[in-house]
Parts: structure tokens; sequence; C-alpha cells
């Protein structure tokens, strides 16, 4: 999403990170680093683990070059602009912890690996739709998010999930912008957490997932537009109240909470009814929910007085 209205847009102070909590992270990374024997293999990830592709979810269209998926991305903790891929590089993969927490049964904090190792992992080859009308259908090596939430349990209390995104502000230049209000936090309800559809991917193209794309570690929703995808996942917190979110907070008339894909709803800005394929010349028409509605237009009943399309 290229467009921000910069001027006058301020973080609520509740958003913005005690500045102890930022050196300190600092410190420990420059210790780290000064640490690290000098070899380039510090940080990366391992071969992912071996799975098999799940044949029900087709993409429907051919797979977007893995060159284009992996060299054109929307990623503002490294910068606004498609090219961050090359400074992404920078961004260890391991260590990597991911912390579940709010209202669950079981609050964990999980080493990436020993997640992975729990984890029913497969591919699937899924469409991913950006706000920004331009498309990829990428094959993703991952876990149903509903078999993480089914190890940590929701309380019946908890109806939304939060997703934060790592803030390393040694690697991602974006994060010195003090207009946008890090760390960057994309949200779900519960239902939408424990659709089959939803997705944590570890991997694309058979690799370990890329820093650009998301790596270690992101969450995807298909029939939702890109920006809902939250990359580089440090924390989920399951909380009552509907979190703020990164998009919803700087431009709330543009970025709705659903922001499902829609292509008879406009953007305030342009239209929506179709998309460039990444990689090629060719633009296609949009579909509802991206094409997804068989799983999860069920879960909008009811609420068709709310903005479930922007
Ligand atoms: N943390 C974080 N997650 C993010 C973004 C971002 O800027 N920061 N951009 C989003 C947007 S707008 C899109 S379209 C997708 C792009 O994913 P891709 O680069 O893997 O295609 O990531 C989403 N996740
Ligand atoms: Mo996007």
């Amino acid at each position: 999403m290229p467009i921000i209205h910069r001027p006058g847009w301020n973080a609520p102070e509740s958003q913005v990170t005690p500045q102890a909590l930022v050196t300190g992270r600092r410190a420990l990374m420059a210790s780290a680093l000064l640490a690290a024997p000098a070899a380039a293999q510090v940080g990366a990830a391992p071969p992912l683990p071996a799975h098999t592709r799940n044949e029900r979810f087709q993409g429907g269209r051919a797979l977007t070059a893995e060159r284009e998926a992996t060299t054109y991305n929307n990623f503002y903790e490294f910068g606004s602009h498609k090219g961050i891929w090359r400074d992404a590089q920078r961004m260890a993969r391991r260590p990597w912890r991911l912390q579940v927490d709010g209202m669950v049964e079981n609050p964990r904090e999980f080493d990436i690996d020993d997640l992975i190792r729990l984890m029913p992992v497969e591919e699937r080859i899924y469409r991913l739709r950006c706000v920004e009308a331009w498309a990829m259908t990428v094959p993703w090596t991952g876990f149903p998010l509903r078999a993480l939430m089914e190890l940590v349990r929701p309380l019946s209390s908890g109806r939304f999930l939060a997703f934060q995104t790592a803030q390393l502000p040694a690697v991602m230049p974006g994060l010195r912008q003090t207009w946008f209000p890090w760390p960057h936090v994309e949200a779900c309800t519960i239902a939408e957490a424990m659709n089959e559809l939803t997705f944590m991917p570890i991997g694309m193209y058979g690799q370990p997932l890329p820093q650009q794309n998301g790596g270690p570690l992101r969450v995807v929703f298909p029939w939702k537009y890109g920006f809902k995808s939250g990359k580089s996942i440090v924390r989920i917190t399951v909380q009552e109240q509907r979190p703020n979110t990164f998009w919803g907070t700087i431009q709330p008339q543009e970025y709705g909470f659903w922001a499902n894909v829609n292509p008879a709803v406009a953007h305030p800005r342009w239209s929506q009814a179709t998309e460039l394929l990444i990689g090629t010349r060719e633009r296609v028409p949009t579909t509802i929910w991206n094409g997804y509605g068989e799983w999860v237009a069920g879960m909008y009943q009811g609420l068709e007085g709310e903005r479930l399309f922007v």
C-alpha cells in the first residue's frame, strides 16, 4: 500500500514502544553480534522438514515465478518500496521465538524449531491478492493456525487474535519512520483463526520462507487482502477486544478490519474489479472472497451491517 497521509498522524500513547525496551533489545543485539563468529551462516534457517503437498488447495492459475514473488514485496519494516528483499537478508531467521499468550489455557513461548516439530507441516498453493490490485500464486509450506490454537486452547472469553511482527531496529530501517504505528499488528477473529484455510507458512517454493516474504514464520488469510497477512510473527495474543491494527490505525477509511476480497467494492481510490498477475502482463477478473467462498462465506452470515470488503 503505497499511499499514506503522513502529516498530522500520531501513534496513540498505548502503542509507542517504551524506550527502555527498544534500547534494551538494541544492546542485546549488539552483544549478540560481537559474540557471533564471522560466518555467513549465522541466523540461517535449516531445511524444511519432509512434507507433502495437500492437493485440496489448488491455485487455479499458473504459479508466480519464484523470482518475482521473492523480489516484489510489501514489508514496511524494511522500507516502503517493493525492492526491500536485499536489505531483508540481514534479518536472522534463527534463533526465533513465538510467544502465544492472552486468553488461552496454555500460554507458551515456542522455539520455532520445537513448534515446527509439533505441527502438521504440508504444502498448499494459495492465491494472494494485494489491496493494490496485484496478485501472486504461491506454494507455501506451513501448518494450519488451527493446529497451534489446539495446543494453546483459547478460552471462551477470547474473541480475537493479534499477530505481532518482530521489531528489529538494527536491521529494519523502516522502524525509524516513526509516523507508523509500530509494531505491525494484524488481527482476526477466533472463527477466522480456526478456519481451515488460515495458514502459517514457514516456507515457499520448497525453501525456508525468505525474510522478505515474512520468514521465518508468517500468517496468510488467502481470502483477504494481503495486508492482513502479517510477516515475521513473534507474538500471537488472544484477546477479548478487537485489536487495533497497523493499516486500520493509519487509514481506517481505506483499510477495514475484515478486508475480504470483493471485486464489486472499490477501494476509495481505485477499482478492485481486476488484478495484475505479478511477473506477467496478464490482468484477470477478481473474484469474491478471492475464490475461497466455499470455505469462508459462512463465517460472515449475520454481519451484513459491517464493512466486510474494504
Ligand atoms: N509486518 C508486515 N507484514 C506485512 C506487510 C508489512 O508491511 N509488514 N505488508 C503486507 C502486504 S500489504 C502484503 S500485500 C503482503 C505481501 O506479502 P508478500 O511480499 O509475501 O507477497 O504482506 C503483508 N504483510
Ligand atoms: Mo498489500
